[in-house]
Parts: structure tokens; C-alpha cells; sequence
């Protein structure tokens, strides 16, 4: 597997990394309920747990091979041809496969192949024991130098450097002032604005897609009068939009993390559709990023006059890796998993009737506008607090209609009104906050939001699959 790897290092092939490779056509397996549990579970630490358990797997299966060589050699050559054949199959059969993605699981099966034989030689008949030592400590270094020169390999191809070397303009529509107020300070508080290093990132990328600038394009296509390619210098030079934004996934839970807010800098998405002409009857965009992702987005709703973006940057900075660059969509109002797509490369206009993507095709809807989420973010769940006045405060979100009222309820008291804070538009979360006479003994604390069109939180809970959560959050907490 560490030869493998150096190959793959070798070719500057990520995706045909074995290990890579299979994880990936494991997360595309993936039924909808454990993805669920891993998000859930995992959060943003759900890839290395995948990797983890993929290692370990490999370790046992590897255990197993050996055990079967020193019966019959053959069995062993067998395990590890089909482990080559698994290896290759998964790298073959990524969206973004070549032909050459082959050659690493293969050249790792004969490397595998030409090791077992000294190896099981040495642990036959009468075993000496400082020969296999020897020879097991010298398969286990060029294993671990190989595996790590393959890493490293892999690591230099990145487009950090360009991403450095990227100049923003300066928006010819700038995004309003924060008001001085939106951030409630209180210790433990969310931030009104998610630094890029915190902010929470959602997608199936084993590998971060390093897409140079200097070769992206976006290509508009599909149903429209005229198809258009666009360069990156190309979208630097249109007039560009900044905005806040608040971003949130569908996974996210009751009570959960998984959102942020930042202030976006892109070209206006409708503009840039209205050049290609879309034609009458497409409902649709299937948008795909370089890893050959798709998310589909209903086309009216990226027409409708809100501040849809190409955005190139994200908190003033050129848009992180991790979270697209250089160029990704950003729909305000829409789960991620219907509108953001990160690394965009080509954008189809279609019917819902015609195309399906990633998501949709596992059954998640095609139209899934953001709930209303309301959360107690202070104080913390099971936290102990003084008796007397306790502030109580969170984060509430309805992006694009907006939050017009949060109401908070301890144990099954009266529901009360919390003070809101400003916020620059309808399509930023917004905070809140209340005081508390707090009585001593345990509490439940409870709340929920109403939305611009006078919609309150539903109590009714649901989990994400298929359109997003609901529910009232809650948190226990002690006071003495
Ligand atoms: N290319 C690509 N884009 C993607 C995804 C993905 O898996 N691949 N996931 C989507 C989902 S489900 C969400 S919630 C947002 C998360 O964006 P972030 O990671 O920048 O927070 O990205 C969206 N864009
Ligand atoms: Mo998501």
C-alpha cells in the first residue's frame, strides 16, 4: 500500500491513492443514515475518522493475508491481487478518473506480491527469528518512508502559492456596515462574523481539490441561447458584490454547529446566467466542482433579485481551500447542499425532470429553502450558574426572509420576548438575548424563532433527511 501511495505521489494523483481512492467510493456508498451518524457524531472530523477506520481495516486484512500465505503461498497472492483489484477498481471509477490512475493500485498488488515472498521464506520451517525480525523491520521502513514520500509528494502540489498571489478588486457594490450591535458580548458567545479558520466545512472531498486559478474556467451551458466560458481573470475584472451571508447545512441538528456567517465577494450569479440566455422550461442548475461533485439549484430562485454570488472571497481574503477556491456559488436562503457548490467548474441548465445530483439522487429534496433555526448559545448546555441574573443569549437563522422575533421559555413557564440585535440585512443570522431572574434548582431553557413571513419554529422534531431539522433547542443547566 506504501508503494502505492509513492506512486500515486509520483503521478501527482491523489485520487488514485488506494487509500484515498476507496475512502472516496466508501463515502459514495454511504447510505443517507450513516453519513448522518458520522456528521453527527464526527462533525468536520468526520474524514479522518473515515481514513482511521480504513487503516485499521487494512491492518487486520493485511494480518489475515499473512496468515493465509504461510498455508499456501497462493492464497496470499491471491488476497493481495484483490486488494490491488479493489484498490484500482475505486480509483478507476472517480469521477475525475484517468487511465493512469490505474498504475498505482497495480504497482502496489506486485510490490505487495514480490515482498510476500522472503517474507513468508523467512517465517516458514525453522523460523530464525533475528532473520524475520530483520526482515519484517526492514519491509515495515521502506513501507513508512515510501508511504510518507508519497504524502509528501501530494502535499507540494497545492495551490497555496497561487492562491497567495491572488489580487482582489474592490467591490463595485460594497456590503453594508455591520451594525455596531450584532455581536452580543457575552463570554462563550458565538461571533457574529465566523473567522475562515472556524468556520464549520461540509463536503464528500477526501482530498481538497487544488484547482489553479491560471487553468479555471467555468463553463455556462446546457439550456441556453449562448453557451459562455469565463476565465479567473475574466470573473476578476466583472463588478463584484460583497455581502454577509450566513451558510448552513442541511445536516445540521437541533442545537447544532454546523452554519457560519461571512462576508462574500463574487460576481452576481444572475447577471452571469442572464448573458447565456436561459432557455423557457429549464427549472434548473446543475452546477459541478473540479472532483466532479454535483448540486443541483432551482434556476427561479437564483433569478428572484437576491444577492446569489460566484464569490471569490470569503472574509477579505481569497476564498480558503477548504471552502472552494478559487471560485464557488453562495445562494443565500438555500441549504448548502443545494446551492454552494466549492470548486465550481461548470454550470448546466437543465430541468429537474432531466438531471439529478449527488444529493437529490440519494433522495434529499430538490427544493430546500433554510428552516428557521433558533439556538441558546450562553449558557452552555449542563453549565451551573449563580442564582440571580443570568443572561441568556443565542444565534437565530431564517436566511432571506430574515429572523422578526425570538421567544425564550424557562421550564414550562410563559414564553418571552428576547431583545434582538441589528443585523445588515435579511440574510445574516441574527443574535438575541434576555435576562433571567434565575431561581435555584435545574432548569430547562428552551427556544424558538419567527421568521419574516410571521412563521414560528415548529416544536414538532424531525431530523435532517430530507429538506433540514426542526425543533425547539433546550439546554439544562443548574442553578445554586
Ligand atoms: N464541491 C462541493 N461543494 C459543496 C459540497 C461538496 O460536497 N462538494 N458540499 C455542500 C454542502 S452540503 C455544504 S453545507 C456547503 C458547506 O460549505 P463550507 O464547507 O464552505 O462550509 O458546501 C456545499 N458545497
Ligand atoms: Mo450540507
Amino acid at each position: 500500500m506504501s508503494v502505492a501511495e509513492l506512486t500515486a505521489g509520483v503521478l501527482g494523483r491523489a485520487t488514485a491513492s488506494p487509500l484515498l481512492a476507496v475512502g472516496a467510493g466508501f463515502i459514495d456508498l454511504t447510505p443517507v443514515w450513516l453519513k448522518d451518524f458520522a456528521i453527527r457524531r464526527f462533525g468536520s472530523n468526520d474524514k479522518l475518522v473515515l481514513l482511521l477506520g480504513l487503516g485499521a481495516g487494512v491492518v487486520v486484512a493485511a494480518f489475515v493475508i499473512g496468515l493465509l500465505a504461510r498455508r499456501r503461498l497462493w492464497w496470499g497472492l491471491a488476497g493481495l491481487a484483490l486488494f490491488g483489484a479493489v484498490a484500482t477498481f475505486a480509483a478507476m471509477t472517480r469521477p475525475t478518473a484517468r487511465l493512469v490512475d490505474a498504475v498505482p493500485g497495480l504497482v502496489g498488488a506486485a510490490a505487495g506480491m514480490a515482498a510476500l515472498f522472503p517474507l513468508t521464506r523467512s517465517a516458514t520451517g525453522d523460523v530464525d527469528r533475528r532473520r524475520l525480525l530483520l526482515g519484517g523491520a526492514g519491509v515495515a521502513a521502506v513501507a513508512a518512508g515510501s508511504a510518507m514520500g508519497g504524502r509528501f509528494l501530494l502535499a507540494r502540489r497545492n495551490v497555496a502559492a497561487a492562491r497567495r498571489a491572488v489580487r482582489l478588486p474592490a467591490p463595485s457594490s460594497r456590503a453594508l456596515p455591520v451594525p455596531a450591535g450584532a455581536q452580543v458580548r457575552l463570554p462563550g458567545m458565538t461571533t457574529f462574523t465566523t473567522p475562515n479558520p472556524g468556520f464549520y466545512r461540509v463536503d464528500t472531498a477526501l482530498t481538497l481539490p487544488q484547482v489553479d486559478p491560471d487553468d479555471w474556467t467555468l463553463r455556462i451551458h446546457g439550456m441556453v441561447e449562448r453557451p459562455i466560458e469565463i476565465t479567473f481573470d475574466e470573473l476578476l475584472r466583472r463588478p463584484l458584490t460583497e455581502r454577509d451571508i450566513t451558510l448552513s447545512c442541511v445536516s445540521n441538528e437541533v442545537g447544532g454547529t454546523l452554519a457560519g456567517n461571512a462576508r462574500w465577494l463574487g460576481a452576481p450569479l444572475a447577471a452571469l446566467l442572464r448573458e447565456a440566455r436561459p432557455r423557457a422550461g429549464a427549472d434548473q442548475i446543475l452546477s459541478r466542482s473540479a472532483d466532479g461533485m454535483t448540486l443541483s439549484t432551482p434556476l427561479q430562485t437564483v433569478l428572484d433579485g437576491r444577492d446569489a454570488l460566484l464569490a471569490v472571497a470569503m472574509n477579505g481574503e481569497a476564498l480558503p481551500i477548504r471552502h472552494g477556491f478559487p471560485a464557488r456559488l453562495v445562494v443565500p436562503g438555500l441549504y448548502g447542499y443545494v446551492s454552494a457548490t466549492k470548486w465550481v467548474v461548470d454550470l448546466k441548465i437543465t430541468r429537474f425532470a432531466t438531471d439529478q445530483a449527488y444529493w437529490t439522487r440519494r433522495g434529499y429534496a430538490e427544493r430546500a429553502p433554510v428552516k428557521t433555526f433558533s439556538r441558546i448559545d450562553v449558557p452552555k448546555p449542563f453549565a451551573r450558574v449563580k442564582a440571580g441574573r443570568v443572561a441568556i443569549a443565542g444565534t437565530a437563522w431564517a436566511q432571506h426572509r430574515g429572523v422578526d422575533a425570538v421567544e425564550w421559555q424557562v421550564d414550562d413557564g410563559p414564553w418571552r420576548r428576547a431583545e434582538l440585535a441589528p443585523v445588515p440585512g435579511l440574510d445574516t443570522w441574527r443574535q438575541w438575548v434576555a435576562e433571567w431572574n434565575a431561581t435555584p434548582g435545574p432548569h430547562t431553557l428552551r427556544v424558538r424563532a419567527t421568521d419574516g413571513t410571521g412563521a414560528t419554529q415548529p416544536e414538532d422534531r424531525a431530523r435532517p433527511f430530507p429538506d433540514g431539522a426542526t425543533g425547539w433547542h433546550s439546554v439544562v443547566i443548574t442553578v445554586n
